[in-house]
């Protein structure tokens, strides 16, 4: 039996997800509009606790004002009847066609200011329904030729946005922290900012880099080839795991965004061991835990709901079988031979410079290397442990 979600396993979805009507780049949509209102009280029947919206997942772009105080109000009221949480909120900068070779990075300045001032309104509005966090999804940000985006320029418009648009929470006091999300293409040819690791290197560079991390998707890395729960591992380590948005891929291909664990479900399990705090026990990240996949065209609107508990199903299973992983003595015993704990001692012993190494007869004229190089690791029967908890088989 699948564990039941509660609000405390903090589950989050974007409205765009169960309320995407299935319209792909080869077919017309399969289901109708989803109301955000009743979004609201299915994802709280389901156990979630939390949502995402784009500004015009909410509002229909170009709406006017008194449609738009309309639509908020209606909102407020099915939030406040839920007790449903706005965790996080972002802006549409891609579907528009004014968007089409950017947003911040568009060649034309005028779109680039017009942007800007998109971020803004919905940045207010975010900070009214208590968001903490605000991603940046730069869908857009890129091209499909080396000759039309001056790379360099584009980075400098980029930094000069979200250094303008930092500025503009501090100045308010909302509270709000930005999250970069990364992915390698698609809607682009290829779009800036494309890993991680790239979306890392460019906060280091930011005003206030302090305010700035990371939205990383599962799907998004996979694009690239990536390892995601590695990936998630160097994000935590520089301290800019602000958001996570879990789905499913199978491999480099476009972007499936299937339900979290249907793609490689194995990294899953050790993202969820990861995130749970694995050895420790003690959570590595407090955030919510954040769906983002597209229930599959072939689903009508039962099979939306069915999908979106699926998403919570799978993390709560990996999350027991992570912990059943971590419990079992015969894991602790592979784990002590693979040695696994080890890499926590520094290689210098404390006070020791270069000098003492250098003077360290036994690190270099007396260390038998081939005694080191022919030990095993065994990290495959550790592997396999993992593989044996997974498939309930432990
Ligand atoms: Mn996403």
């Amino acid at each position: 039996m699948a564990p039941k979600p509660t609000k405390e396993d903090r589950f989050a979805f974007g409205l765009w997800t169960v309320g995407w009507p299935a319209r792909d780049p080869f077919g017309d949509a399969t289901r109708p509009p989803l109301d955000p209102v009743e979004a609201v009280h299915r994802l709280t029947e389901l156990g979630a606790y939390g949502l995402n919206f784009h500004d015009d997942d909410l509002i229909p772009f170009g709406s006017d004002e008194p449609t738009r105080e309309k639509i908020i109000a209606r909102f407020r009221d099915a939030l406040a009847e839920t007790g449903m949480q706005v965790t996080t909120a972002t802006t549409n900068l891609f579907n528009h066609p004014v968007f089409k070779d950017g947003a911040f990075t568009s060649n034309d300045r005028d779109i680039r200011r017009f942007a800007l001032r998109k971020v803004m309104r919905n940045l207010d509005l975010a900070a009214s329904l208590g968001a903490k966090t605000y991603v940046f999804w730069g869908g857009r940000e890129g091209s499909e030729s080396d000759a039309a985006k001056d790379v360099r320029a584009a980075l400098d418009r980029y930094r000069e946005g979200i250094d303008l648009l930092a500025q503009y929470v501090i100045d308010r006091g909302y509270g709000i922290r930005f999250a970069i999300e990364p992915k390698p293409n698609e809607p682009r040819g290829d779009i800036l900012l494309p890993t991680l690791g790239h979306a890392l290197a460019f906060i280091s560079g930011l005003e206030h880099h302090e305010m700035v991390g990371l939205n990383p998707e599962v799907g998004h890395e996979q694009m690239a080839g990536l390892n995601f729960a590695a990936g998630i591992a160097q994000a935590l380590w520089h301290g800019k795991l602000f958001h996570i948005d879990l789905n499913g891929q199978r491999g480099i291909k476009f972007d499936q965004d299937l339900v979290f664990g249907h793609g490689d479900l194995l990294n899953a399990f050790f993202l969820v061991d990861l995130l749970e705090g694995g050895a420790s026990g003690v959570p590595a990240y407090d955030g919510p835990r954040h769906f983002d996949y597209k229930p599959a065209r072939t689903e009508d609107m039962e099979g939306v709901w069915a999908s979106a508990a699926a998403n919570m199903s799978t993390y709560l299973l990996l999350k027991e079988r992570a912990a059943a992983f971590r419990a079992d003595p015969e894991v602790a015993e592979a784990l002590a031979t693979t040695r696994v704990a080890d890499l926590n001692t520094p290689t210098l012993s404390p006070g020791e410079s270069y000098a003492e190494l250098l003077a360290d007869r036994s690190a270099f004229e007396e260390f038998d290397v081939d005694a080191a190089a022919s030990r095993g690791l065994g990290a495959v029967r550790l592997n396999q442990l993992a593989v044996e908890h997974l498939l309930g088989a432990r």
